[in-house]
């Protein structure tokens, strides 16, 4: 696509969802940091989610995770989003954090806990009836720890009958998306490691599971845009859940550590056709800001997925398919990387101000004393973290 008002309407199109965790209070097995200013409650995170969109345009929903976000009324939870400007999107579960959850969720070799996980995992769609959501995000953090601790293949027909009993209950307009992630917390197997693992389980259940693709939960070196275009291919891709990584499931901004791969992806996402509303990709963060500030690390996180898709806009099909047939290896790759090289920050500039947006949403966001009210609001009160 050259022509720019295209490339404009195709980035105005965009929808990059952010999710509840990233407002919360984070770090690592070592020290969580605290920030002032942090949401104390469910629709606090929301408050701050509907900032990101306030300056982008283009984050109108916010990813809950229950139990994180849990509250009595998930209706009038939406309906506090809606009164933000911005709405409920894919509810996360969360069958990890729970003393039961030792040896596994719905792998577990003891049937009582397996149940438990199951239930969960069955309200989370209640959640998803009371919210208006289409996407459950299932990740399991099963798996096993040392050579024999389990059977490998038993875990297999457990994580199987699981899902088909959630794919069941999905209403009409409802999928699931499968979320796999190579190691950690489980070290040695981990029963949903890989893209083909989870691709399976999704293909023999049918069209509403989906594989989602978070991009740090892969071994070092994998050819991420690869995988992006396979699954699209078979019209099994359901999302991302972005993210940058240096050495393992670091959580970083998506776009911080390899621009080039993001570009990579996008590129592979325009191209498969995942860019069309109809395929349904989702476009998700899912990060952790524990150094940073949380709202403008999203939004330099959401600026970073827009340049991405700028760049991916750009590539000269034509130019690019010609090259390509013709064998001319060289003249494709500078077609490629003519793209990745454009910079793309005064085409988004200009595009913020016809969508009515100040150009530079960063800016714009410390301009408007947000924080400093936040702040000061939330003095009082147990700020959310990373697990509660
Ligand atoms: C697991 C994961 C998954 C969780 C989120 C908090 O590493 O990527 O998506 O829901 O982190
Ligand atoms: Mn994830
Ligand atoms: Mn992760």
């Amino acid at each position: 696509m050259n022509d720019t008002s295209a490339v404009k309407d195709a980035l105005r199109r965009q929808q990059i969802e952010t999710p509840s965790w990233a407002y919360g209070n984070s770090g690592t097995r070592f020290k969580v940091f605290a920030q002032p200013g942090v949401p104390r409650t469910p629709r606090e995170k929301i408050d701050d989610a509907a900032q990101v969109h306030r300056f982008t345009g283009v984050a109108p929903s916010v990813a809950i995770h229950i139990p994180w976000d849990r509250v009595d009324d998930y209706a009038a939870l939406a309906a506090h989003a809606k009164e933000r400007g911005v709405r409920i999107g894919a509810v996360n579960t969360n069958v990890f954090q729970d003393d039961d959850y030792m040896l596994g969720s719905v792998t577990n070799p003891d049937p009582a806990v397996r149940r438990k996980a199951l239930d969960q995992l069955l309200e989370a769609v209640d959640i998803m009836d009371a919210t208006g959501s289409r996407d459950l995000k299932l990740w399991f953090s099963d798996g096993t720890n040392y050579p024999g601790q389990d059977d490998i293949r038993d875990r297999q027909d457990r994580m199987a009958e699981a899902l088909a009993a959630v794919y069941e209950r999905l209403g009409d307009d409802q999928r699931f998306l499968l979320e796999y992630k190579l190691f950690e917390p489980a070290f040695y197997t981990t029963d949903l490691p890989d893209w083909g693992t989870s691709y399976a389980h999704c293909l023999k259940l049918g069209p509403k599971a989906q594989v989602v693709v978070d991009t740090g939960h892969h071994a070092p070196g994998t050819n991420i845009e690869f995988i992006v275009a396979f699954l699209l291919r078979e019209g099994k891709l359901g999302g991302f859940d972005f993210n940058s990584r240096f050495y393992a499931d670091d959580d970083l901004m998506v776009g911080a550590a390899d621009p080039f791969q993001l570009f990579r992806i996008m590129y592979e996402v325009v191209r498969g056709g995942g860019y069309d509303a109809e395929t349904g990709v989702a476009f998700m963060l899912d990060q952790c800001h524990n150094i940073e500030p949380k709202i403008q690390g999203q939004i330099r996180s959401v600026m970073n997925v827009q340049e991405a898709t700028a760049k991916a806009l750009l590539v000269d099909a034509d130019a690019l398919r010609s090259a390509q047939r013709s064998g001319d290896v060289l003249e494709a790759n500078a077609v490629f990387m003519d793209a990745y090289n454009t910079d793309v920050r005064p085409l988004l500039a200009e595009l913020r101000e016809e969508m009515g947006l100040h150009p530079n949403p960063v800016a714009a966001y410390k301009a408007s004393g947000y924080y400093e009210r936040i702040t000061e609001e939330r003095k009082d009160g147990q700020a959310a973290g990373w697990g509660a």
